[in-house]
């Protein structure tokens, strides 16, 4: 398949995201045969219209990082996506509803990184001594595909549903925790929703981190210094409605908030 029809592709997924509205799955009818190499230059050229457009990469993400959601999609190994600058809102902030298709929440913990990680053969201790900080975060996906249901292709075509992120505001150096024990709380209007530990992202979140510079580094590219990184939801994602307030809690790390609006 030419670079150009990639390129059409992406165009298409990126019409869904800009209008609000489902599309059907890339699968479904305009190419069944779509590889997880071809989602992934689908994802490169979604990525190069939005840089051409003056959007900014906050950073890489990583996405199916939990074993529920890897035995779901039937794969063995996670994917990764890109979050761009007009993706953040601010804690406390609100999301409205009217911006997106089926939003979901789910709780994470970033990582600033401190230095380049280069892989491969990169570990999760590389990835700890060059992290400057880690905090606490809520990741909204907003899968463009109808019913939020598609192929391990597809969703890496769609950048792995990326849609919104809100960064806690409290910055904590990594040595100062075990990740991996990091409770974490994901709740709506007052009420415990989902919950898990940072275990729950590759036995450690730090892991995940390293697994993507190491998938990085197969397209000749690195972690950047300055980049921000969602390594994996501990938690569920849960369905957005209007009216909700939503809270993540991570032990030691503090909290973040938003409301849907
Ligand atoms: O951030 C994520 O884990 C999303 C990965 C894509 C799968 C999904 O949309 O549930
Ligand atoms: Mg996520």
């Amino acid at each position: 398949m030419a670079t150009v029809e990639y390129k059409e592709i992406a165009k298409y997924l990126i019409a869904g995201e800009e209008e609000k509205r489902e599309v059907v799955k890339v699968t479904e009818n305009i190419k069944p045969d779509l590889s997880v190499e071809e989602g992934y230059l689908v994802q490169q050229e979604l990525v190069n219209i939005k840089l051409e457009e003056g959007r900014r990469i906050v950073g890489p993400k990583m996405g199916l990082t939990s074993k529920a959601k890897m035995q779901q999609m039937n794969v063995n190994e996670p994917i990764y996506g890109y979050v761009f600058d007009y993706m953040l809102i601010e804690n406390g902030g609100k999301v409205h509803l009217q911006d997106m298709i089926h939003p979901k929440v789910e709780a994470e913990i970033a990582f600033v990184i401190g230095e380049d990680i280069e892989g491969p053969n990169v570990t999760a201790a590389d990835v700890l001594s060059k992290t400057e900080y880690v905090i606490p975060a809520l990741e909204l996906i907003d899968s463009r595909y109808v019913n939020f249901q598609f192929t391990l292709p597809d969703v890496i075509a769609d950048n792995a549903s990326t849609s919104r992120v809100v960064f806690g505001t409290s910055f904590h150096k990594p040595d100062k925790f075990d990740l991996d024990l990091v409770g974490v709380t994901l709740s709506i209007n007052g009420e415990i929703m989902e919950l898990g530990a940072g275990a729950a992202v590759l036995g450690h979140p730090a892991e995940a981190i390293a697994m993507l510079a190491n998938m990085l580094s197969r397209k000749g590219e690195k972690v950047r210094k300055g980049d921000v990184i969602l390594s994996g939801a501990i938690t569920s994602a849960i369905l957005l409605e209007k009216g909700d307030v939503v809270t993540g809690r991570f032990d030691g790390l503090g909290e973040v908030s938003f409301v849907v609006t």
